[in-house]
Parts: structure tokens; sequence; C-alpha cells
């Protein structure tokens, strides 16, 4: 229908500044680097553009710890520079959106220094301060008020000596949480979306959004998270993945900040452990709290006991996650489509072939997720088929949960090193941060200085300026796949039917939009594989037009590739009927 909003038609393509494009060879990327690169984006067809944070932070997190909301941390460039850009991206029609964490702060932010000066500092409650657990010395083990960990290993808590209490960390101790129970907290973080929306952005990404409300005990208290066998601390996920006030918190925001402006807005909440019931709630556009979300569960189906445990992805898992998330989001509310961003290891490494199959693999990935039902976000690189950088030694990474997980696991002896280092090797969020391959030059033409983290050394063949007039390259088939999501409106808007749920091999599931339906088939295998429709779909199919495909424009498409011609070795068809 033509009133659905622009961004169920629209893709997201994601930056991560730091590793996207330097431009005074610092060896960081910044924003005159992509402002640098708009001929990229604009050509791949994308709609909108997120920056991941590039606000002043000491870098804990890769920026996730923000020191001063209101400003560009000068490794970035200046406020000068961003607003060069947003003019930039918008004169090209495209739009921005900005990363919001407002969960925690960083410890140096001014607000933190305050609250942690005194315990009678004003600023004191916007914060999550507490003694230690009751007749225990503070500071001795297991003092902490609740048992929960923290993401980046160690407790969730971290004593203050200057005033002998806690503050809660859900990330690193340099990432205090914020105290959304205060009203005065919220008013401050609604007042600071507001300037950035004055500014002209286009809505934001909002970090862990979902985590702002915490369960509390009737006294106040925080409750402790129950300890899964080999934990080394309690899961308080359960305590905040869904707090109380949750809800509440986002409406009031919408109030706020978000109701009234132009429905040009585009909002999206990260939001680990959401489920599907919640996620109807969450996106359900007549109550006013986001547009869409991140949910995890995919992204969670090659988890062992945990994520450095990886396990082989069972294609049914998939498709029965997903197939849950288009059903329960299809008459309200709306899904966001993801394979990879800066805390995932590259799909083409994870579930593709990153080696003999990269290009095929890649781009059947790629058609499966963009003919879903939502809006899909496209990583920095993704789209070049970059894969996982492969790294050997721990001096090679620089993300704050790997060098953590590596440190914690050797210092309890819960693994050796080689088997640590095979964890990082699969899941490391660093897999995602090797810089972007622009060209097969030095440091891929991502610096003319020492990258701050090594280049992936498959971009000399790996890279933009190697698939820029190739048609058979990942990066033209993104780029059909956009343009396909722009001029046919089945695959915005149109419903979805899974077919053949418990086959291992091959995805397949259709879309209907009035008298027009799509057949979408990709296989998820490196052997030749049956379709396996039966016989009414594939006679129903006979004569279909096969719209996209990527076997190649060597291989002989076309009617001789009718749906009941086995798939290729990771080879994926869109055919549509009217
Ligand atoms: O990520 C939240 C989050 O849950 C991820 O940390 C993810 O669960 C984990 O990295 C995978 O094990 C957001 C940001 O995307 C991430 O980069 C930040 O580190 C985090 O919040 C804290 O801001």
């Amino acid at each position: 229908p033509d009133d659905a909003p622009w961004w169920t038609s629209a893709v997201v393509y994601q930056v991560y500044p730091r590793s996207f494009a330097d431009s005074d060879g610092d060896g960081i990327g910044d924003l005159r680097g992509i402002a640098s690169r708009l001929d990229h984006l604009e050509a791949l067809g994308v709609d909108v553009v997120w920056l991941s944070p590039v606000y002043p932070s000491p870098q804990d997190d890769g920026g996730y710890d923000i020191s001063n909301y209101h400003d560009i941390d000068p490794t970035f460039g200046t406020l000068e520079d961003f607003d060069a850009l947003l003019e930039a991206v918008h004169a090209r029609g495209m739009k921005l959106v900005m990363d919001l964490v407002v969960n925690h702060t960083s410890d140096e932010h001014p607000w933190f220094v305050e609250s942690r000066s005194s315990r009678d500092n004003p600023k004191r409650d916007w914060y999550w301060w507490r003694p230690a657990r009751s007749h225990m010395e503070p500071g001795a083990p297991g003092a902490e008020p609740t048992n929960w960990g923290s993401a980046f290993s160690g407790p969730a808590w971290e004593l203050d000596p200057a005033t002998g209490e806690y503050y809660l960390h859900i990330f690193s101790r340099k990432q205090p949480d914020l105290n959304w129970e205060n009203p005065e907290v919220r008013a401050a973080v609604h007042a600071m979306m507001r300037w950035w929306l004055d500014r002209g952005v286009d809505g934001f990404r909002m970090d862990v959004i979902n985590f702002i409300s915490k369960e509390l005990n009737p006294d106040g208290s925080l409750p402790d998270g129950v300890v899964r066998d080999g934990a080394l601390y309690g899961d308080g996920g359960l305590h905040y993945f869904y707090g109380p006030r949750i809800h509440e918190y986002l409406q009031e925001m919408h109030r706020e900040v978000l109701a009234g402006r132009p429905d040009r807005l585009l909002t999206v909440g990260e939001m680990p452990g959401v489920t599907v019931e919640q996620a109807r709630l969450f996106t359900d556009p007549t109550r006013g709290e986001v547009d869409m979300v991140f949910q995890f569960e995919h992204v969670g189906l090659d988890h062992g006991a945990t994520k450095w445990d990886a396990q082989p992805l069972r294609l049914t898992d998939l498709k029965a996650s997903f197939g849950r998330w288009q059903a329960g989001l299809a008459d309200v509310g709306w899904n966001s489509l993801y394979w990879d961003n800066h805390d995932q290891p590259r799909i083409v490494s994870r579930w593709g072939d990153d080696g003999e199959h990269r290009v095929r693999s890649a781009t059947m990935l790629a058609t499966v997720l963009h003919l879903h039902r939502g809006t899909p976000y496209v990583y920095q690189g993704e789209e070049l088929g970059m894969t996982n950088a492969h790294f050997e030694r721990i001096d090679q990474y620089r993300d704050i949960e790997s060098v953590n997980h590596h440190a914690e696991a050797l210092a309890h002896g819960l693994a050796t090193e080689e088997v640590v280092l095979a964890g990082l090797r699969t899941m490391s969020r660093d897999n995602a941060r090797t810089p972007v391959q622009w060209d097969a030059s030095r440091h891929a033409g991502f610096t003319t200085g020492e990258p701050w983290i090594e280049v992936n050394p498959n971009h000399v063949t790996v890279n933009a300026a190697a698939q820029r007039d190739d048609p058979r390259s990942v990066l033209h088939h993104y780029r059909r796949l956009i343009e396909l999501r722009h001029t046919e409106p089945a695959v915005a808007l149109g419903d979805f039917a899974m077919l053949a749920p418990h086959d291992e091999a091959v995805y397949a599931f259709t879309r209907r939009l009035g008298g027009t339906e799509l057949l979408v088939l990709g296989n998820f295998t490196g052997a030749e594989q049956a379709v396996p429709v039966g016989e009414a779909v594939t006679t129903a199919w006979a004569d279909a037009e096969l719209v996209l495909h990527n076997a190649g424009a060597d291989d002989d498409a076309g009617p001789a590739r009718g749906v009941a011609v086995p798939l290729g070795p990771w080879e994926a068809r869109v055919y549509r009927r009217r």
C-alpha cells in the first residue's frame, strides 16, 4: 500500500568510521574519509547511512563509551566536518542516522566525574551506585551488589574507593550504566537527541536500548542472576533484557523527541535478547516506540555454551527462527534484516564459504536475506564479500571483548590458548573491524599511514576497485538486490511464506503482493541440490521469469534455469510471476 512508511523499502548501510576510510594518514578512519567515498554508497543505491559513534570518547570500546554527546572526537574530525558530511549525504538524496548510546556513558563523561565525586553529589543518582553486599567488606570477593558478569569479562560492578561504593557497568568498567529511573537522566538524553535532530540528522540506531530499564527488588536493590553451570558470574540479562519500565521509557522518548517531527525519521532499537512477542509491542506503530529492532536470535544459533564455543549452523534452525520473526511481525510491526555488523563475524566466513565459493556464497546469502520482509542493513565491506580476519595471534586483536575474554579464559584455566584463539578467529568482533578494502594497493587504499588494525592480506583480490566493473561481483549483486527492492513492491511489502521448512540444504520461500509473486531459492551448501519444493510448485512456476540469480553471466540462465533445474553450489535464484 502506498501509505507504507518510506523505510519499508529502504536499505541502510552501516559505517564503522574507525575502519572505513582515513583522510589524514593517522591510520584511523574519519569523517572526511567517509565524505570521500559517498560515490561508492550512491552507486550501491543505499538510502540511509548509519554512523557508528563518532563522539568524543576514550575509545575503550570503539567509541561506544562516550564522554561528550555534543561534539565529534578529534580523531574523526570536527562538528564542521560532520555538518559537511551531513550536507553531502543529503545532497545525494540519502539520509544519515546517528548511533545513540545512552544505556551508559564513558567514565570520563562529566556527568560520571561529578556523580562519583561524593555520595551526596546532585548527580550521584544519575548512575547505579550501591554499597557492598550486606555484612561484607567493600572489595572482598563476592561483595559486589549482585552476581552479574560484565559483557567484557569480570564482574559488572566496580568498587570506587573514593566513596566506598560500587557502580554498575554491564559493559566495560569505563562504561558506567546510566540510571534511567532518574527523570533528570531521561530529560538530559531527550534534550541531546533533539539537539542532533535539530542539526538535521534523520534518526537513531539505539544501542542496547532495551537494557535501560532494570528489574528492581521491592527494596530498590537489584536481583542476582542465575549462575549457569561453568559460568563465573550470574546472568543479569534476565533482569535487564526486558525491564518493567522499558515501554514507558520508549513511549516517553517518542513523545519528548520524535513525535511531531516530519516522518522522515528512522529509529531502530538494538535489543539483545528481545523476543518476537516483545518486538510486536516495540514496533507496533500505534504504540509510538521504535520503527524496528535488531534482534539476536539468528546470530545466536551457532553459539555453544558461549559465543566463543561456536557450533555449525543447522539451516532448519535458521528457517525456524526467521520464519517465526516473519510470521510474528507480518500483521503488526516491522523486521530489520542483517547478517553483519561491527559486533558479528563476517557472514561469508561464518555461514558461507570464504574460499573457493566466496563470491557465490556471499551473493546467495545476500539474496536470501534481502528478499525477506523487512529493512535490510548492509555492513561496510559486506557488499564486497569481505571475509573474517583469520588472525593467528592475540596481539593482532584490538577489541576489548576479545582481549578480555582471552585474558579471563587463560587466567581461570577455562581453555588452552589454542582453543581460545580458535574461538576468537571464528567469532571475534575484530573480524568485522579490519579496514574496508578499497583497492589492491598497500593498506587497501584505507590509509596512507599505519592502520590501527591489520588490513586483511586478501585485499589484493577482494576490493572495491576490482569489482566496480565486474557485473558478476558481489558489489553488483548487492546493487541489483537494492535496485529490485526499489522497483518491485512485492520485495518490501509482499507477504512471506516459507517452503521446505525441513530441508537442511536449500532455503526456499515465496513473497506475494496483489497479483505479483516471487519465489526465492538459496543453496546453503557447496554441493548441487535438488529444489525441494515438490511437483505442484515446479509446475506452477515452470514459465516464471528469472529476475535475479548469482550463477554468473557466463552460465546459461534464463529458461534453461527453470525452477526444477537443480541448484549449483551456493546458487541463488529469484523468480517472478504475475
Ligand atoms: O552491542 C550490544 C551487544 O549486546 C553486543 O555487545 C553483543 O552482544 C556482543 O558484542 C556480542 O557478544 C552494543 C554495540 O553494538 C557494541 O559494539 C558495544 O560494545 C555494546 O553495545 C556496548 O555499547
